[in-house]
């Protein structure tokens, strides 16, 4: 369960942390299944439905930047998405109904190379009919100041929602140049392996590229309340019987609850898609660093 202080941190800055989520032997797991994964990159070339790969990648040197869907990739994670110490932190913010989103990634960011992320709001990429939308990052590794760690700016899911377009259709990103956004006052998520993060949906968060000789890998889960229907996005609720098969938590309903609540629609769709990372691409200004050349990247 989470404290008090932890609901006032998630309510009022719009995430929180949550430490030794993971049992040991759970963690070890998720490394090994994680690992296996990983390795199966020295046999593709380029992006598949499941790995999204650096620039630089190849056959040769594998560079793997995220590995897409895990709930589809193996059984072990989406057990892991309704493992019980998670839904416990969850139900206090969300309620006891909780559907698991169809996105979810691992964002690798291996040391030395790995990709930065730009300031976004994930409520851009997917708006719901209310707020009860969230991600949660389980860590694979230490999150330190040095690895590229999540920054988020606290109180922005109180905010609008900003611009995510670039050249007349959606990035993924929010203008670095974009008056409105300030994010003078972002703080980094740092903790141990096994910790984990919560943001809310409309939080704006990123991260820079990990320069470290220390890997970052953070496990993301989406979550959204099951009366939280999809508005736009990758999620569409095409089939009835696969969005219930995503409830982790509690039961269906066919009355979407309504909020009040600021959308923009992620239309035109990503110039290139598969990834944030390729949404991206389209970016106007980037705040963050990243090697022009990925190759001169050192392994
Ligand atoms: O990996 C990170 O630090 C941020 C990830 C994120 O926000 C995303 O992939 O949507």
């Amino acid at each position: 369960m989470l404290s008090e202080a932890q609901v006032r941190q998630y309510e009022q800055d719009g995430y929180t942390f949550v430490r030794g989520v993971l049992e040991p032997h759970v963690l070890q797991q998720l490394r090994d299944v994680t690992d296996r994964i990983i390795e199966s990159a020295a046999e593709v070339a380029e992006h598949t439905n499941v790995l999204d790969l650096e620039a630089s990648h190849t056959p040769e040197r594998p560079r793997v930047r995220r590995i897409k869907q895990p709930h589809l990739v193996d059984d072990f994670y989406r057990d892991l998405a309704g493992y019980q110490p998670v839904m416990d932190a969850l139900i206090p913010l969300m309620g006891e109904h909780i559907r698991l989103r169809a996105g979810g990634k691992i964002n690798i960011k291996a040391p030395t190379y790995g990709s930065p992320v730009e300031w976004h709001q994930d409520w851009a990429f997917y708006p719901h009919t209310n707020q009860s939308v969230l991600a949660v990052g389980i860590l694979l590794d230490d999150m330190t100041e040095e690895n590229g760690p999540l920054q988020v700016v606290p109180g922005t899911h109180r905010g609008p929602v900003l611009d995510h377009h670039s050249h007349g259709a959606f990035c993924g990103a929010i203008n670095a140049a974009d008056p409105d956004l300030d994010v003078s006052s972002a703080v980094t998520v740092t903790g141990k392996a096994g910790d984990m993060s919560i943001h809310h949906a409309r939080l704006i968060h990123g991260s820079a590229m990990n320069t470290s000789t220390q890997p970052r890998r953070v496990l993301f889960f989406e979550y959204a309340a099951v009366d939280a229907w999809p508005l736009a996005g990758v999620e569409s609720v095409g089939d009835l019987t696969e969005f219930n098969s995503r409830i982790v938590h509690g039961e269906p309903t066919l009355q979407p609850r309504l909020e009040d609540v600021p959308v923009r629609l992620p239309l035109p769709r990503a110039v290139y898609q598969g990834s944030i990372y390729e949404n991206q691409r389209e970016t106007g200004a980037r705040y963050f660093d990243q090697y022009e050349d990925a190759s001169l990247a050192a392994d």
